[in-house]
């Protein structure tokens, strides 16, 4: 029997940790050992409640039989293929599956293996278009303010994160513009569910237009609800601006749902939430529950039909990634889309949305909340920032959460939340009790 809680080794000097505070974790870490369905376990054996999927991405909970079996079994059969003029009978089935979940008229899937890589690959497929149409000019994009689109060189491009353009500012794509960010507490602090003031917002894309020349403008790139940088719901009616402006002058639609896919607000999609339709969608994260990485992009039937007029021998995206529907992940994926389907987890889950709501909005009268947002299986608590020091506040609310066994994620000084969809009643009372004892606790 293997020992589920082996002693960790503590020499931690190799791991260069992603978007951590190194030093800060190695003098105090948090390890987590193993992990069942709503619960993690901790090297010392505690177990801790997942509030956040991971990192947005273990939909159906940790450590699914069903997926790890799937994962198993392809190991066993077919460990790697090459899906550059080859091919292997899996990359094709989890490609009709995601198909089957984008919406109507979306049935053609480029696979990457993250979501940083579906956004850089959803960028070059809009260039790539133009081009294809004669329509060459076309290469600008239209990014938002607080976006957040993986950290390629694309992605931090056309996001919207000072931090990024702050230190990589010297070599972000040249022909990029940002739509204003839609965050606004003045005009809509705690809201419930989409805030009624903003969609006003999405018109800035006419004086865009104005000022570069449709003609110039390949695509409009924006998170249909924005998660990393603080979870902003979009404000109502402002996703359909941006549609109808794109549509009138022949602008491609990106909707990056790598956080919003996969059932988060209880669809497979948020364009069919929304009811949207993009004309690319990038995804990732739950495609496979977050067991083995995998990215795409789901692309709209005309956009992929327009690459296929030359000759037939022509390779017609000169693009992919050596694990483009690397066996593994698409095992991986057709049995969580499976495992989705199977337990009508998408539709289960929406009987939580109100339950996490009122939760949430429950922490409003408590010490230094100054907003609270939510949607779908998505919340957001905003705290006031300490002065000269922001995200300390939320940083400590976040270590004391992990230390009474629930685990939160931070951005700024909001506190998110993004349970797996299994999670229950009980669960999200033990995470909104926990997170109001310790905000009780901050100064
Ligand atoms: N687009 C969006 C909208 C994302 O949220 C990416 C692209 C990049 O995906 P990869 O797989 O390259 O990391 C993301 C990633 C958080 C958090 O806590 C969010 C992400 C990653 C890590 C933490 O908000 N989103």
């Amino acid at each position: 029997m293997n020992d589920p809680h082996p002693p960790v080794d503590h020499d931690m000097d190799n791991f260069w940790m992603p978007f951590t505070a190194n030093r800060q974790f190695r003098a105090k870490p948090r390890m987590l050992v193993s992990a069942k369905d709503m619960h993690y376990t901790t090297d010392d054996g505690r177990q801790v409640v997942d509030g956040c999927a991971g990192l947005w991405c273990v939909n159906a909970g940790h450590n699914r039989y069903e997926i790890i079996s799937a994962i198993k079994q392809q190991l066993d059969t077919l460990d790697f293929a090459p899906t550059f003029q080859m091919g292997h009978p899996k990359a094709f089935e989890a490609a009709k599956k995601v198909a089957g979940l984008a919406p109507e008229g979306m049935s053609h899937v480029f696979f990457a293996n993250s979501g940083s890589e579906s956004v850089d690959s959803a960028l070059k497929i809009a260039l790539a278009y133009h081009r294809a149409r004669g329509d060459g000019t076309r290469t600008k994009f239209i990014g938002r303010e607080r976006g957040y689109h993986g950290v390629g060189f694309g992605g931090i491009s056309v996001g919207g994160i000072p931090a990024n353009r702050k230190v990589f500012g010297g070599q972000l794509l040249p022909g990029v513009d940002h739509l204003p960010h839609t965050h606004n507490l003045r005009e809509a602090a705690f809201s419930r569910g989409q805030p009624k003031w903003g969609s006003h917002l999405a018109e800035d894309l006419e004086r865009m237009v104005a000022l570069h020349d449709p003609s110039n403008i390949a695509a409009v790139i924006v998170e249909p609800v924005a998660g990393s940088t603080g979870v902003l719901p979009p404000p109502v009616g402002y996703l359909e601006k941006l549609r109808a402006i794109c549509d009138k002058y022949g602008i491609l639609l990106i909707f990056d749902e790598v956080i919003s896919g996969f059932g988060r607000l209880g669809t497979p999609f948020a364009a069919q939430y929304f009811n949207v339709t993009p004309d690319l969608i990038c995804c990732a994260k739950g495609i496979t529950n977050a067991t083995i990485p995998m990215g795409a992009v789901i692309v709209k039937d005309h956009i992929h039909d327009a690459f296929m007029n030359g000759p037939e021998g022509i390779i017609e995206l000169f693009h992919g990634y050596t694990y483009s529907g690397h066996p593994v992940a698409a095992a991986a994926a057709v049995a969580t889309l499976d495992l989705y389907e199977n337990t009508g987890l998408f539709e289960s889950s929406r009987a939580m949305h109100g339950y996490i709501a009122d939760a949430a909005h429950g922490l409003r009268e408590l010490p230094n909340v100054i907003d609270v947002r939510n949607i779908g299986l998505i919340a957001a608590v905003e705290l006031k920032s300490r002065d000269g020091k922001p995200g300390a506040r939320a940083y400590e609310a976040m270590v004391k959460c992990f230390e009474r066994g629930v685990l939160v994620r931070i951005t700024g000084d909001t506190i998110a939340l993004s349970p797996p969809l299994i999670v229950e009643q009980s669960h999200i009372d033990e995470i909104f009790s926990t997170i109001g004892d310790v905000l009780k606790t901050l100064d």
